[in-house]
């Protein structure tokens, strides 16, 4: 059996496959209209749609570009690439022809009139570079990068077989996961391009065929294209994701995915999406924002090396390594990754006064499903000494890190960043956004933990590789199949977890509650250590609480976007009408129905990325 990262993406037979198929059966007329949408443009019918999800982030925020792993699912909004290389026929409209021969018009239409139509054109038997990116940001700048990331990627991995390239491409975009709202539209776009390239060019599978690992990291380094140092969150869980199942995602020493079943609890739980509708423009503001945190996790990350006396010679400057703050951790690990120097070995002014690095444990690193937490609280009394400490608490110029650094700031600059950030008062708060790092890790963990021991008490599977030859369907068994009934759970006596589910009168009380406790502690410490919140995304989740939210936490990057509360099902249409009536028609007294539904959603992780053939 091929495993989740190096197996073919899966091709569904035929579109009548998908109407059978539960998780998409309502979305049956949307595809019908894409379809005859389709056919009206171009005047033939579709061939192929690549579709690429959403996701909501669970647990595990603004830690992915760190090196550590989260805890998201992909979820029903998707963006659907509806292809097809034919020739359209006379009946469609302005179709421009490619200007050389051997090149490929793409013809990108959106069924949103708010996306303006437009094409490009590309040499499908090269590298990808003969086509740039808008100057100005338009939607087609992640479908051009998703292009040329994986042209790129191909051009190195030469063909088994002969390839005429397509005069054109007629391509009509769908997509329902509203942009700018933290549920990573922008992923859906770039994955669903990548694989509909991928396809086009006929390199999906056979011995020149590439896995949907790859297809994923092209994605993820596509998507930086666009201007955000972004980490790879988002388009593993648009790939790997799968009904009913988190996904605990883990970047380092490579892309590794696994799926964990969600519990069924009594009563059945629901995660609701609530849209702040204030947008956050990454791209415009990510000097500010994200760009900065990057750069502020990273400065962190070398200097909690230094620390440490990580292999800081003059040879390895301008320190080629050490780039996220797993980085540091990890090779604090124990011999397989060089043991902690001792205090004489670091530079001496370098170690605050006081300061003392207590042994780690050497052991290897733990299997998947224990967790290792204790090795991340070690790191976490380490960073203070770090980073913290006497006239840091408002953090540190450039000139300052340098100086601890003993390297030139220039130097420093230009080897963190490629991108312009400008912090507040010139200042990176390093110890306040690595604290909230390390104790989000350790939340995932304690998560996925509390996750997997409800599992293997209900005596199924406990996190596995997903295996989706092309041949499985798309729905193997039914959610509720698949699902550990915690209510016959025997309680596991050899749990390694420090949140293992105890003996307890109500089991799904408790691990409801536990869950919840997890979510508003990431939340506070979004706010408070990371500053990721906005006033919108604060009173978004004090309502939610209020209103019978276990627990409530903003979902990707913040600044704006999405929410997301862990409620009991019979409690969701209450929850929803009181965040309709406290923030919504306070804030926003002129939605429509449809906006409004767009807004507050209910979901339940659904499947990730596919293809499917319209034959
Ligand atoms: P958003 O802004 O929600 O799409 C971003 C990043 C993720 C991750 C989260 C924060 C992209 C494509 N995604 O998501 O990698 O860092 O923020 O956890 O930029
Ligand atoms: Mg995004």
């Amino acid at each position: 059996m091929p495993s989740l990262e190096t197996s073919p993406l899966p091709l569904a037979d035929s579109l009548d496959q998908v109407y059978t198929q539960a998780a998409l059966s309502h979305e049956g007329e949307r595809w019908n209209d894409v379809f005859e949408e389709f056919k009206r443009e171009y005047g033939v019918a579709v061939d192929r749609v690549a579709r690429a999800p959403g996701r909501v982030n669970i647990i595990g925020e603004h830690i992915d570009y760190c090196g550590f792993s989260v805890l998201p699912a992909a979820i029903e909004r998707d963006v659907l690439v509806a292809f097809s290389t034919a020739s359209p026929s006379s009946s469609g409209k302005d179709i421009p022809s490619p200007s050389e021969k051997g090149k490929t018009v793409f013809v990108l239409r959106n069924s949103s009139s708010k996306f303006s139509p437009t094409s490009f054109e590309v040499d499908l038997t090269g590298d990808g570079t003969d086509v740039a990116l808008p100057q100005e940001h338009h939607w087609s700048s992640y479908f051009i990068a998703g292009t040329k990331g994986i042209l790129g990627h191909l051009y190195r991995k030469p063909r088994q077989s002969e390839f005429t390239p397509p005069e054109r491409v007629l391509i009509l975009v769908n997509g329902t996961v509203p942009e700018g709202s933290g549920l990573s539209s922008s992923s859906a776009m770039t994955t669903a391009s990548a694989i509909a390239v991928l396809e086009i060019v006929g390199r999906r599978e056979g011995d020149d065929g590439i896995s949907r690992r790859d297809v994923t990291n092209v994605a993820i380094e596509s998507e930086r294209l666009v201007g955000v140092n972004s980490g790879g969150m988002d388009q593993s869980a648009s790939v790997f994701s799968r009904p009913m199942h988190l996904l605990h995602i883990e970047f380092i020493p490579t892309l590794e995915a696994r799926a964990i079943p969600l519990p069924q609890t009594n009563p059945p739980f629901s995660f609701v999406i609530a849209n702040t509708l204030v947008t956050s423009n990454k791209k415009v503001t990510a000097k500010y924002h994200y760009n900065l945190r990057v750069v502020e996790c990273r400065l962190g990350a070398l200097l909690l090396a230094k620390f440490l006396g990580l292999h800081y010679t003059h040879e390895t400057r301008p320190f080629p390594s050490y780039k996220t703050l797993l980085d540091a951790y990890f090779k604090n690990r124990g011999p397989t990754h060089g043991p902690i120097r001792s205090n004489s070995q670091r530079p001496e002014k370098l170690v605050p006064d006081g300061a003392t690095v207590p042994a780690l444990p050497s052991s290897r690193l733990p299997p998947k499903t224990a967790s290792g937490t204790h090795e991340l609280k070690t790191m976490l009394g380490l960073i203070g000494q770090a980073l913290g400490g006497p006239g840091m608490e408002d953090g540190m110029t450039w000139e300052q890190v340098a100086e601890r650094l003993e390297v030139d700031p220039k130097v420093l600059e230009k080897s963190v960043t490629d991108r312009e950030v400008e912090p507040k008062d010139g200042r990176f708060k390093l110890w306040t956004r690595a604290r909230h790092v390390f104790t989000e890790a350790l939340r995932v963990y304690e998560f996925k933990d509390l996750l997997c021991d409800t599992a293997a008490t209900s005596q199924r599977a406990s996190p596995s590789d997903i295996e989706d030859g092309h041949t499985t369907p798309i729905l193997e068994t039914s959610a509720s199949d698949s699902l550990p009934d915690l209510q016959t759970a025997p309680v596991d006596p050899y749990s390694t977890s420090s949140l293992a589910v105890p003996k307890h009168a109500d089991p799904s009380s408790y691990l409801l509650e536990q869950m919840g406790k997890l979510m508003n502690e990431s939340m506070e410490s979004c706010q408070k250590d990371y500053e990721c919140s906005c006033p919108e995304l604060d009173e978004l989740v004090s309502i939610a609480r209020e209103n019978g939210a276990l627990g409530s936490r903003v979902t990707g990057a913040g600044w704006g976007g999405a929410t997301v509360s862990l409620v009991r099902e019979p409690d969701v249409p209450r929850f929803i009408d009181a965040l309709k009536s406290d923030y919504y028609n306070k804030r926003f007294p002129n939605l429509s129905e449809q906006e409004l539904a767009d807004a507050v959603l209910a979901t339940k992780p659904e499947q990730g990325a596919l293809l499917f053939q319209n034959s």
